[in-house]
This record gives structure tokens, C-alpha cells and sequence, in this order.
């Protein structure tokens, strides 16, 4: 038996001492927890080998930013805080890009990263990895703890669980220095001092004033429209939101994650519709969406801004949400499962549905513009553009409804966002609230671990650049991730030119990479797919197979518009010198 392993069985003999390393196992094996993404070194390097004799998974990542994607991945699909472990300043700090992202998307998790001798570190003295790490997490993350006595790591832990998990979800910080570690207690004092958290996201019912309110203004709609976002998804409520739409026969919309609370083939879904329903609707119903940038801040050209006032209901956790761009008539303050169940116990059985003028002029812009869609998704092009390669893409979801879609890219975001259509819940992760790039791997390995379900990545060729490396991370623990890099040559497209010669332009790539050949490097399956019926046959292959596979997909480098769809927000130069 290695000393490590001898090590951790003494904690069972109650005249023996443990230690902060296992205390800190210990601490979160008991609330659950059985998974660490993270990356070893000094001072957490002995941390990850216990915690794997001791039972958990330790997923060892190339990058740190990746390990805490992985995590903010889990945390989102299963309400239990995914835990990212690293060592102290530039492993703490490539963490926390991951930590900031989890707390913006509302998904909990935690970053815990050793530290140095705070003695050194708070005189500045120069230690190895020295930071203030404590102070440069807490304005990234939902709060910020540091334990510095072995006692106290039972109530640290708990104390990062529950601001983890309760009221909106997000990102915490949890400090542990180095010295930490190794103090010991007494094992039976040890075992005391740990904190099983109690109902960590308590319900949270809402008013019944409010509901009443609420219910009020949707019976006063003539044009309703119901809006759910990843909030709605995050909270497991899904059979009660199925059931407040289908009893209301309220057309809907998904934001990105949302896609496949119901399935997109809904006949209720509004997607095809999109700009029609948010400049018409008189009355929306947000579930879990805040209205920012990706709503357009709930107001102008794309709500209706001329065809008169819109009243929002809006459902959410966080009651400083409400109001945060425009005025909100209903706000409906609790957990959504809690806020969903009142407002369809007040819509009982005589609910009048949404009037078919409302509904039919719907359902008459889905069918043309499904049809136009379902023209273009058919063609089939020399070489691929973004439509025909997502066609094979959105087959072979329809036909693995439980495979997990993850997406990042400009266009290759957009196209496939709209194009892919999901059936079931929690099955989309992408580039979120801040539309960031890096997610890709992380998001992959992280959703495959804790589903044990295959994952499809659908990966711009820049977005799949950063955390490319983490192919070998899938590889290593065999995950059954298929990565399919959208190859254009480059940002937006691979067509520009530097008018200077010299350098190639800011936006392209080396030209016909072949990322395939990296995840063979590693022992997985490339392939390289010129065609769509190339594409399609490897990723049948990938899924009949489960291996870890890159496909190449070549897609012609002129097909891309700059920033996908949010051109709009580029600045423009208005110098006129040349
Ligand atoms: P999207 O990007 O899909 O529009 P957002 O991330 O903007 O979604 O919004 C998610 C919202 O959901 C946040 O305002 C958050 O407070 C809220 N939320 C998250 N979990 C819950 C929950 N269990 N109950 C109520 N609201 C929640
Ligand atoms: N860095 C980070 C962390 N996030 C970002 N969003 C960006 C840079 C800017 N950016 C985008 O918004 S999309 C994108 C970048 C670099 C890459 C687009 O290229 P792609 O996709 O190859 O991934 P398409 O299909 O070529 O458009
Ligand atoms: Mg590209």
C-alpha cells in the first residue's frame, strides 16, 4: 500500500489524527460531491492523489481554464457546485477567467486554489506564486472564503456550498494556504467539525400578491408570449414549465440553452418566428432570461418600440434583476419551480388560450420561413458552407436525442444554434451570457463526466483553439466526445488580406489545417470531411463508436459574415485618414 493510501485509512481509527488534506476531502465527499476537475502542483499535488484513493475522480486538465469550465459544466447540469482545484497564482488566475464566466451565466461553482505563506504574501515579500489571491477573486465571483485553520474547513466548505447553490446561482472562491494542509487534528474532532448543508437552495415560494398580480396581467394579454431562459433550465422544473405552456397554450421561445426544455419541434415554438413574436407580443413572460444583450435589452427596434407598450412578467431568484433595463409590471420573485407550480395553480382548467389570430399569424411565418430553412439545409455545396455541414449536424442530434451539444464560434454559434434543434433538457451548453470563447473542451469534458453521456462539440475554428490542447485530456480519460471543428480558415471567415503584404491579416488562420491530426497525436480518431456525406459517416462512426474523434469539417472560408450576427456591434473607425 503507498504511503498515501496508508495514510488515508488511519482516519478511520479514532485514537489517530487527520489532517486538512483529508478533512477537506472528507468535507466534501459528505455533501456529495465526488468529482474535482483540476490541475496538481505545489501545494495541492498530495490533494489529488488522496482524493482518487479516496474515492472521488480527479479529471487532471492541461489548463486550468478548462478544468474550471469543466466544472462550471457540472455544476450547471446537476444543482451540485462543481468543484475546480488549482494550485496558487497563475493557476488560481487561469482559473478564475472559468469562475468569473460561472457566476455570470448564474452556474455554481468553486474555485479552490492553494495559496502561499500568507505571512510572506501579506508583506510582499516575495514567496513562490505569490498573490493576494482572496483579494483578486471577490470582484469576479458570487462571494470569497479563507480558511485558515484545519477546524474551520468543514464550515468553509459549507459556507462555499450554499453561497454556491442558494438564491442565484454562481461562482465562489475558496482559499486554502499552503500550511493548511498539513495541520492536524484529532480524527474524531475532525469528523465533528464538518457540515452536511441542509437544504443548500432552499424553495423560495413566491408572494401570493405577486402571483395574483402576474396572472392579472397575463389574463389582460391579447398577444402573450412566454420567454425561457437558462435560469428555467438550470432549475429542473421541467415538467411544470411544459405544463404552464401547454395549459395556457402560450407560443414560447428558448433562449440558446434553453432550446430543448421542450423539444424544438414543439408545436408551440416560436424560434422560426423569432423577430415576428418579439416585435408583436403585448405581454411577455421572462422564465430564468435576464433581458440583456442577447434580448436587446427588452426594448427597441427588435421588441416593437412603435407598436406600443410591452408589459413583462418576469420570473426570476434575484429580485435586483427586476427592472435592470425596462420597467417590469409582474415580477414574480422565487425558485421557478415554486414561481411556475402558483401560476398554474391560478390557471386551472377554464384557461382561455391565446386567440388563434394571434397563434395562426405565428404559425404561418414558422411554416415559410421552415420551408426556406428546410430549401437551404438541403443543398449540398462544393465545399461545405455552415448550412450544409449543420444539416448532417442536426440529423444526427435528432437521431441521439441525449447526446450533449456544446457550441462556441461566431458563425459557427449562430448558424448552429438556430439549425440544431435539441429534445430534452439541460442538452445544450455553449458560449453563454458573455458569448465567450474557450468553453469548448472544457464544457465537453466536463459534461461527459458527470453524464456519462456522449457530447457533440460543435467548435469554430478559433473557438476550438482555445482549449485545443484538452484533446488529449479526452483522450487520456476516453471520453466519448465527438469534436467537430467548423475549418473556415479563420475568424468569421479566411479570406482576409493584409493590404500591407508582410503578415497575414489579424483574422486567418494557417490555411487547410488539419486539427484531426491532433486528436490522433494523442490516439484518438481524426477525420477529414470534405463533403457532407464525408461528415456524415464519421460522425455516425464517432457515435456508433464512443471514441474520442476530431473531424475536420472544410468549410468554405467565404461563407462567414463578420461577428455572425452581431456585426452591428463592432465600432466603426470614422477618422478619414487613410
Ligand atoms: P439566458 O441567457 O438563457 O437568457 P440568463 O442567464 O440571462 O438566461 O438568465 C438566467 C436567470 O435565471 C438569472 O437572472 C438567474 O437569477 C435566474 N435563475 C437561475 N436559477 C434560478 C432558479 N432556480 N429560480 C429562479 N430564477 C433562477
Ligand atoms: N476572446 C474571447 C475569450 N472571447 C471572444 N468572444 C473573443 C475573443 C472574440 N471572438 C468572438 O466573439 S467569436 C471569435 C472570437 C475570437 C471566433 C470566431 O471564429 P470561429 O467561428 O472560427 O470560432 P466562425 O465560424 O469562423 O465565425
Ligand atoms: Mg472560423
Amino acid at each position: 500500500m503507498s504511503a498515501v493510501a496508508e495514510k488515508a485509512v488511519t482516519t478511520t481509527d479514532e485514537s489517530v489524527t487527520t489532517d486538512g488534506f483529508h478533512l477537506l476531502i472528507d468535507a466534501l465527499k459528505l455533501n456529495d460531491i465526488d468529482t474535482i476537475f483540476g490541475l496538481p502542483g505545489i501545494p495541492i499535488t498530495d490533494l489529488t492523489r488522496m482524493a482518487q484513493v479516496e474515492g472521488m475522480r480527479v479529471i487532471s486538465f492541461r489548463h486550468e481554464q478548462h478544468a474550471g469550465n469543466a466544472a462550471a459544466a457540472a455544476g450547471y447540469l446537476t444543482q451540485k457546485p462543481g468543484i475546480c482545484l488549482t494550485v496558487s497564482a497563475p493557476g488560481f488566475l487561469n482559473g478564475l477567467t472559468a469562475l468569473a464566466n460561472a457566476t455570470v451565466n448564474c452556474f455554481p461553482m468553486i474555485l479552490i486554489s492553494g495559496s502561499s505563506e500568507r505571512e510572506v504574501v501579506d508583506l510582499q515579500q516575495g514567496d513562490y506564486e505569490e498573490m493576494d489571491q482572496l483579494n483578486a477573486a471577490k470582484p469576479f465571483c458570487k462571494a470569497a472564503f479563507r480558511v485558515l485553520h484545519a477546524q474551520d474547513i468543514g464550515i468553509g466548505v459549507a459556507r462555499a456550498i450554499r453561497s454556491a447553490l442558494s438564491g442565484r446561482p454562481g461562482g465562489v472562491y475558496l482559499d486554502l494556504p499552503a500550511k493548511l494542509f498539513s495541520q492536524t487534528m484529532e480524527a474524531a474532532a475532525g469528523r465533528n467539525s464538518l457540515v452536511k448543508v441542509i437544504d443548500a437552495a432552499p424553495r423560495q415560494i413566491p408572494a401570493p400578491e405577486a402571483v395574483k398580480r402576474a396572472l392579472d396581467v397575463l389574463k389582460s394579454a391579447k398577444r402573450p408570449l412566454i420567454l425561457l431562459g437558462k435560469g428555467a433550465s438550470y432549475a429542473q422544473a421541467d415538467a411544470e414549465i411544459r405544463a404552464l405552456i401547454e395549459k395556457t397554450g402560450i407560443p414560447y421561445l428558448p433562449m440558446s440553452m434553453a432550446k430543448g426544455l421542450l423539444p424544438d419541434t414543439h408545436a408551440q415554438s416560436a424560434s422560426a418566428a423569432r423577430s415576428y413574436v418579439l416585435a408583436e407580443a403585448d405581454v411577455v413572460v421572462l422564465v430564468g432570461a435576464r433581458l440583456n444583450w442577447l434580448l436587446s435589452h427588452g426594448k427597441g427596434k427588435t421588441w416593437g418600440q412603435d407598436k406600443g407598450a410591452k408589459k413583462f412578467i418576469q420570473i426570476d431568484i434575484a429580485p435586483t434583476e427586476i427592472d435592470s433595463n425596462v420597467p417590469i409590471a409582474a415580477p414574480l420573485i422565487g425558485d421557478i419551480g415554486s414561481c411556475v407550480s402558483a401560476l398554474l395553480a391560478g390557471v386551472g382548467s377554464n384557461w382561455a388560450k391565446p386567440d388563434a389570430q394571434w397563434t395562426g399569424a405565428i404559425a404561418e411565418r414558422k411554416d415559410k420561413n421552415l420551408t426556406k430553412m428546410a430549401e437551404t439545409l438541403a443543398k449540398t455545396p462544393s465545399p461545405m458552407n455552415f448550412h450544409s455541414a449543420l444539416a448532417v449536424v442536426r440529423d444526427i442530434v435528432k437521431a441521439n436525442p441525449e447526446t450533449i451539444v456544446v457550441n462556441e464560434g461566431a458563425n459557427t454559434l449562430d448558424f448552429a444554434r438556430s439549425i440544431v434543434d435539441m429534445y430534452k433538457p439541460r442538452k445544450r451548453l455553449d458560449s453563454g451570457t458573455w458569448g465567450i470563447m474557450g468553453i469548448g473542451m472544457g464544457f465537453a469534458v466536463g459534461a461527459a463526466v458527470i453524464t456519462g453521456k456522449p457530447v457533440i462539440a460543435i467548435e469554430g475554428d478559433s473557438a476550438f483553439g482555445f482549449s485545443g490542447m484538452e484533446v488529449e485530456t479526452i483522450c487520456r480519460y476516453n471520453l466519448p466526445v465527438c469534436v467537430v471543428v467548423f475549418n473556415n480558415n479563420g475568424i468569421y471567415k479566411g479570406t482576409d488580406v493584409n493590404p500591407r503584404g508582410g503578415d497575414v491579416a489579424p483574422t486567418v488562420f494557417v490555411k487547410n489545417a488539419r486539427y484531426d491530426m491532433m486528436m490522433q497525436a494523442f490516439g484518438g480518431v481524426g477525420a477529414h470531411a470534405t463533403t457532407a456525406d464525408e461528415l456524415r459517416k464519421a460522425m455516425l462512426e464517432a457515435v456508433a463508436s464512443g471514441k474520442p474523434t476530431l473531424i475536420n469539417a472544410v468549410i468554405d472560408e467565404t461563407a462567414g459574415t463578420e461577428s455572425g450576427r452581431i456585426t452591428s456591434l463592432n465600432p466603426q473607425s470614422k477618422a478619414n485618414k487613410k
